[in-house]
């Protein structure tokens, strides 16, 4: 295992993160169309049932999206994404014992479900719309940065990297930059590669490989290969079909140092998270 570097207790607003161990993050798609569960949890009483049981499946955190960055996927305005996310992050926050994570890039977002009970800020543009920065500062909550090269609509036209490890980590050294010149602290970050953003299938392999060289950065690292193209890539195998692929990758995850990892599957990533507890807490 990977000696890690940065605080084991992560302060997510009500609540607290041991971050000494991996935890799960299940994901909470609120949007009509997300990849391989949109449509499917919309009405927050059908968002609050599935979080439920991810949560008695071992979640330890529940990401709420309201807008799908797959490729080609419409633009959202920031009222429908709030429209979609606020009433949820509330119930959760009033029914459940759990991390609320928002997958946002929104200001707007940001500062109304911080207001609401949520517990940390996942943002796949690493807080770089104009007033980001400010309203995930203002929010005194953590901050997940991960990867992205341009936009997610046109993220997959032909990504290219020089050095591609090199280009992450620096990207996300300055995303570390900004975020220490508003007051968020490498003490309230979380980095993430951004698997399958702006990148083919060598270069989510390679960038999964190395991994480990991310966190001389000092922060946790997040993962989310969940049901990903990385997988159905390797496999052949569709999207309902990517469970022990995506299996195989939390496993390897957790072994490279990651401890948070963002799947669809909870139940089954809590129990590979637990074998591989079990076989390090053996003499
Ligand atoms: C990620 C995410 C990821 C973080 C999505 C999908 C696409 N947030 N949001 N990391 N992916 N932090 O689930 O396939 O990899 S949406």
């Amino acid at each position: 295992m990977n000696v890690q570097q940065f605080p084991t207790r992560l302060s997510c607003g009500n609540r607290v993160l041991d971050l000494s161990r991996p935890h799960v993050m299940g994901i909470l798609n609120v949007t009509p169309d997300s990849f391989s569960d949109g449509g499917l949890y919309g009405r927050p009483d059908a968002a609050l049932r599935h979080a439920e049981s991810m949560l008695a499946a071992g979640a330890s955190l529940i990401d709420v999206g309201g807008e799908s960055t797959r490729p080609g996927a419409p633009v959202v305005s920031t009222s429908e994404e709030l429209d979609r996310v606020a009433p949820v992050v509330e119930a959760l926050a009033r029914e459940l014992d759990v991390i609320i994570s928002v997958d946002t890039s929104t200001p707007e977002v940001m500062r109304e479900t911080s207001r609401l009970g949520a517990g940390l800020i996942n943002d796949v543009r690493a807080l770089r719309r104009p007033g980001a920065l400010e309203a995930a500062a203002a929010s005194g909550l953590p901050v997940c940065l991960m990867h992205m090269k341009g936009e997610p609509g046109t993220m997959q036209q032909d990504p290219r990297y020089l050095d591609l490890l090199g280009e992450v980590q620096a990207f996300l050294r300055e995303r570390l930059q900004a975020c220490a010149e508003v007051g968020i602290g490498a003490d309230r970050v979380i980095l993430d590669p951004g698997f399958g953003f702006a990148k083919t299938l060598q270069h989510n392999l390679s960038l999964f490989k190395h991994m480990p060289v991310l966190l001389a950065l000092g922060c946790p690292l997040l993962v989310g290969v969940s049901r990903k193209s990385m997988v159905g890539q390797v496999l052949q195998r569709d999207v309902g079909e990517r469970l022990y692929g995506s299996l195989a990758l939390a496993a390897l995850a957790v072994a490279k140092g990651a401890r948070i990892l963002r799947v669809h599957d909870v139940a089954e990533t809590a129990d590979v998270i637990r074998m591989i507890a079990a076989v390090e807490a053996a003499e």
